[in-house]
């Protein structure tokens, strides 16, 4: 395997000499990501070629592999196929009963409940990556299958957008074959304070963005936010929450603030490229992914969410209520899947593959996550699997690679 340049920068600790990336660190950082990528994709396809593994796989080959793309790698025809079926989703009649979530009205707000119900649970915990990972994979199977959806779950490629900007790319130029772009402009507004109200913590600062209002134009123009907000961060360091509870009707526009900012200064090629290399056990991985509270950091989790901005976009809990959720969550996964690929034998078949404990932060204190816990979607949907079951691409109900 050839080792980089970048790779023997960061092993030598002079990494920092690249905090002002130049025009030519940010092209190298995006050809080393792509570098690693295809090694990734060659590793999956020695993997799902091995008569080893064949064994322990019921249904995944290299001939039915499905391949996940970049959003602007779609033609026309497959994003407004992708589209469509999003939109299709919305239009169906939720599957989650009034007394467990009023709110939830369509199928697509089975999901945005289910991920409101389990938040405390899902993040900076040990289930962080594989619970994300099968609900952006179950979410991809109602569009399939209930929606007749023949493509895969396309991926939003944050190192991209932090070169063109938000609002001229391809995911949200507003037109009719983008996801939606920006909120109406609602002027300049005081920063965003993460953690303004939480002791000890340095709280973090976020410009606002070059929206604010109700998505304006774009297929998701006239979409009903329905749930939430529980936890939604505004200007000023206010935090806005539904006092009818988390799971109440609310009906109201998709909101969306987009900061080209917030995503260079989080999610760039560098920032993705040293969450590829740096971290050397998953603990690390997904902890520099999220941002270590008090570091002044939100990682390339946050970046990507941070950077959409509006409501329920800055609602950790309420976030699927933007459907760009997904392309963000697939890009997750695949930063994830190209960390695993570069050493499977210990970051996928194997116990120390997951780390972590069953609440936000260990907060209250809880039983660390192991293999054999299950994730559940309840009404959302999908059969209720064992984390050990999610870890690879190829087994378990998966079968997809990134291209
Ligand atoms: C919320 O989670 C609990 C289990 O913790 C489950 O019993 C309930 O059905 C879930 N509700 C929804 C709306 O998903
Ligand atoms: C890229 O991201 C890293 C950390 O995520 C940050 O330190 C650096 O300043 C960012 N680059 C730019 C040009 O904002
Ligand atoms: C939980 O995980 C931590 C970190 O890996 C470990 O130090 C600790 O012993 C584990 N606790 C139990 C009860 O297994
Ligand atoms: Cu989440």
């Amino acid at each position: 395997m050839r080792t980089s340049f970048l790779a023997i920068l960061l092993l030598q600790g002079t990494y920092t000499a690249l905090a002002q990336p130049t025009a030519f660190d940010v092209i190298q950082a995006n050809d080393e990501i792509s570098l690693l990528a295809s090694q990734a994709f060659q590793e999956a396809q020695s993997q799902a070629n091995d008569a080893h593994l064949e064994k322990r796989r019921s249904h995944c080959s290299w001939k039915n592999i499905r391949v996940r793309r970049e959003w602007g790698t779609l033609s026309k025809k497959e994003r407004k196929s992708y589209i469509d079926a999003v939109k299709c989703l919305q239009s169906k009649p939720a599957r989650t009963p009034a007394d467990a979530a009023p709110g939830a009205k369509t199928r697509f707000d089975d999901y945005v409940a289910t991920h409101i119900n389990q938040t405390l649970n899902i993040h900076y915990t040990g289930s962080f990556l594989s619970w994300h990972r099968y609900f952006t994979w179950v979410f991809e199977e109602a569009l399939r299958n209930e929606c007749g959806y023949k493509g895969t779950q396309p991926y939003w490629d944050w190192a991209k957008t932090a070169v063109t900007g938000l609002t001229s790319s391809p995911i949200f130029d507003g037109s009719d074959i983008s996801m939606s772009g920006d909120g109406a402009y609602e002027g300049s507004r005081e920063d965003i304070i993460l953690g303004k109200n939480q002791p000890g913590l340095t709280p973090i600062y976020l410009p606002t963005g070059s929206g604010g209002g109700c998505v304006k134009s774009g297929p998701f123009k006239s979409m009903s936010v329905n749930l939430g907000p529980i936890s939604l961060d505004s200007p000023g360091g206010e935090t806005i929450t539904n006092p009818n509870g988390p799971l109440s009707y609310n009906p109201r526009c998709l909101k969306r603030d987009l900061s080209a900012e917030v995503n260079r200064r989080y999610a760039n090629a560098s920032s993705i490229l040293s969450n590829i290399l740096k971290p050397q056990n998953v603990a690390d991985f997904q902890l520099q992914m999220q941002g270590k509270p008090g570091t002044g950091t939100i990682g390339i989790h946050g970046g990507g969410h941070y950077s959409l901005g509006g409501d329920p976009g800055r609602d950790v809990f309420t976030s699927p209520g933007d459907p760009v959720f997904y392309l963000h969550h697939s890009m997750i996964d695949r930063v994830w899947w190209i960390w695993q690929m570069l050493d499977p034998k210990n970051r996928v078949f194997s116990d120390s593959a997951v780390s972590g404990t069953n609440t936000f932060l260990d907060s209250p204190p809880s039983a660390n996550t192991t293999l054999d816990d299950y994730v559940d979607f309840f009404y959302a949907g999908g059969t209720p699997t064992k984390i050990r079951d999610l870890l690879s691409t190829l087994h378990g109900p998966f079968c997809y690679v990134y291209l």
